[in-house]
């Protein structure tokens, strides 16, 4: 099997260290923003985690802090519809987005979503980086490069992250990293390190908490 980059051979043990502290410290929330002008102020580093309703962008949240409850998690798509601040160390806001294509969405809702994304993308100055959560079983869909277009467009760094890697054999997660690799060589505001991971059997959680922690 070949490596996958999110190893842990990418940290340092330093690196990982800094990463167990900030998140083993206290995390809460601030609150759930519908507008722009709801956004707490801009102290403090934006890292924001965006993807497909039902990726599990909630559940990540909750497994990188450890936190059974911290963000809401369902099982119907759409269940986050605010930008949800969370405050973690001295440095950062962590950032729960709503989730984009849920098939059964109104057309009004869609539109609140596109409205209220695009302009924290565009106006939101501390947004340090943005991780992409991507399904590892879906890979990149339509909608999702749209998304990468507007985040190069609005040149926000952004990360790939491939989640419920436990439903994927690793032959299978390899050629699905392969396949995002290649996609995201055209986008200039692509970290090219990949991570991959599991909030269910709590695997790749370590590597991102060092690759947040080293935005400070
Ligand atoms: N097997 C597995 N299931 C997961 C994992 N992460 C999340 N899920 C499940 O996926 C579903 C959606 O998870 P959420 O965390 O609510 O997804 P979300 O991206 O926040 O969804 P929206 O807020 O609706 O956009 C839930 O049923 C989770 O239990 C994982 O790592 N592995
Ligand atoms: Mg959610």
């Amino acid at each position: 099997m070949s490596a996958p980059m999110s190893e842990t051979g990418d940290f340092t043990e330093t690196e990982l260290n800094a990463g167990r502290l900030l998140f083993a410290g206290e995390c809460n929330f601030v609150r759930g923003v519908v507008a722009l002008d709801g956004l707490p102020s801009d102290e403090r580093i934006d890292v924001a985690f965006a993807g497909r309703s039902n990726v599990g962008k909630s559940s990540l949240l909750n497994a990188l802090t450890g936190r059974k409850a911290l963000a809401r998690t369902s099982n119907t798509p759409g269940r986050t519809r605010e930008i949800n601040y969370f405050e973690i160390g001295k440095h950062f806001y962590l950032v729960d987005m709503p989730g984009y294509g849920y098939a059964r969405a109104e057309r009004a809702q869609v539109e609140a979503w596109n409205k209220l994304v695009r302009a924290y993308l565009r106006g939101r100055a501390s947004l340090r980086r943005l991780f992409l959560l991507i399904d590892a079983r879906h890979g990149l869909k339509p909608n999702d490069l749209e998304i990468i277009d507007m985040l190069d467009e609005a040149a926000v760094s952004f990360q790939v992250v491939l989640t419920k890697g436990d439903k994927l054999k690793s032959h299978e997660l390899d050629t699905v990293t392969k396949a995002v690799d290649v996609a995201l060589k055209n986008h200039p505001a692509a970290h090219p390190r990949l991570h991959i991971t599991s909030s269910a059997k709590r695997t790749g959680l370590d590597e991102l908490r060092a690759e947040i922690a080293m935005l400070a």
